[in-house]
């Protein structure tokens, strides 16, 4: 017989309360018992396992994009890109996570940066992603060699499995923000990862207008025939701001003329979609722009799963479990699982919020509920 020396890594307390039994030696050696060969019973968990509403370990929190902004300048002086770390991106990370760099326990936000002339190399992973542009311009990301502009408001999903390099054609730096599912991928341990070519090629490096992917899918309510029905993740691969901006301002015009069509009182909202499914722009994130018009406010609302927002313009006041904040351009909050959220629009500004969250992998397995609060 061999005895193992190495410290149980279960660690079992008697603890007093409604459904624990007596603590007494007996049950002290129980426990000891249990320690021994890794064995945890329910009653001692099914407070923090099964909870009466999801109770996320996440907490609410905000990142002011100045100072955002202000670190990743500092580091595109003074970390290189190019392959091993692959990107000069910048995580949030929820105070309440461990400093893991994760937003949310599914979602993955950060802020990527680009001197000019820069490239980052190509690679593609089974982590699903998009790109999100609050300000700036003069990068083209390059998918599967189809090369893409990035320009203020423009949002650019990017499925897993798709190759992708990103190259600043301008003279200035360019920051935006990326969202991926990355921490979904690392707690399911379903991640795949491989290296591309180090460079583009200078055809890849064009500076077109229109990408392949717009002059084919880029006409609302129009598919290609040659198209071969429904793909898991859009293949158009950016939505317009002229576009995301005519659709919320037609919802709040007419809105003041009477007609429906936004979400609430003084609250437009769109979705990017999928145009070969109409559903979910990429299979882990829904993304949305929401509109506030000034003075207004949205309604008190709850949902399974997290949330990024970014404020994309305006300012105005939002709400995030027991937590508010004044917000402005660029800044950044995480509304974790069950948290009732509403945001309010300054009296004199709109309020433009970008959203993305894991609603679709809840959806997909009939495990989504959302509510109204109060
Ligand atoms: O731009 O390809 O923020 O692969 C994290 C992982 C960005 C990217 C991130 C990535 C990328
Ligand atoms: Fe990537």
């Amino acid at each position: 017989m061999t005895t193992d020396l190495t410290p149980s890594p279960v660690r079992l307390h008697a603890v007093a309360g409604r459904g624990q039994p007596e603590p007494t030696p007996a049950l002290e050696q129980l426990y000891r018992g249990f320690e021994q060969e890794l064995l945890v019973p329910l009653w001692t968990e099914i407070g923090d396992l099964m909870p009466r509403h999801p109770k996320s370990k996440a907490v609410p929190h905000l990142w002011r994009w100045e100072k955002l902004l202000a670190l990743a300048a500092q580091a595109g002086e003074i970390v290189p890109v190019g392959r091993g770390g692959e990107r000069r991106a910048i995580a949030l990370a929820n105070p309440a996570l461990g400093g893991r760099p994760f937003a949310t326990p599914t979602l993955w936000a950060a802020i990527q940066y680009l001197m000019p002339g820069e490239d980052a190399p190509e690679h593609r992973h089974t982590q699903h992603a998009f790109r999100f542009v609050v300000e700036g311009e003069g990068v083209w990301t390059v998918v599967n060699g189809d090369a893409v502009r990035m320009s203020r408001g423009d949002f650019l999903p990017q499925a897993g499995w798709n190759w992708h390099a990103h190259h600043n054609a301008a003279t200035e730096p360019m920051a935006w923000i990326d969202g991926l599912d990355i921490p979904f991928s690392y707690y399911t341990e379903s991640q795949f990862f491989e290296a591309g070519r180090e460079r583009v090629s200078p055809a890849e490096r064009s500076t077109a207008e229109r990408s392949y992917a717009e002059r084919l899918w880029g006409h609302p309510g129009l598919r290609p025939v040659s198209s071969k029905g429904a793909q898991p993740a859009s293949p158009l691969l950016a939505y317009r701001w002229a576009d995301t901006d005519r659709a919320l301002a037609d919802q709040l015009a007419l809105e003041a003329e009477g007609q429906p069509g936004t979400l609430s009182p003084g609250h437009a909202a769109v979705r990017f979609t999928n145009p070969t499914t109409g559903g979910d722009v990429l299979p882990t994130m829904r993304c949305e722009m929401h509109r506030v018009r000034a003075g207004a406010a949205t309604l008190v609302h709850r949902e399974v799963g997290s949330s990024v927002f970014q404020v994309f313009d305006g300012s105005g006041t939002v709400t995030v479990g027991e937590r508010t904040w004044q917000v402005a351009r660029g800044d950044l909050f995480v509304v974790p699982s069950w948290q009732p959220f509403s945001a309010q629009a300054s009296a004199s500004d709109a309020l433009d919020l970008f959203r993305f969250g894991d609603a679709p992998i809840f959806e997909a397995l009939h495990a989504h509920r959302a509510e109204a609060v109060g």
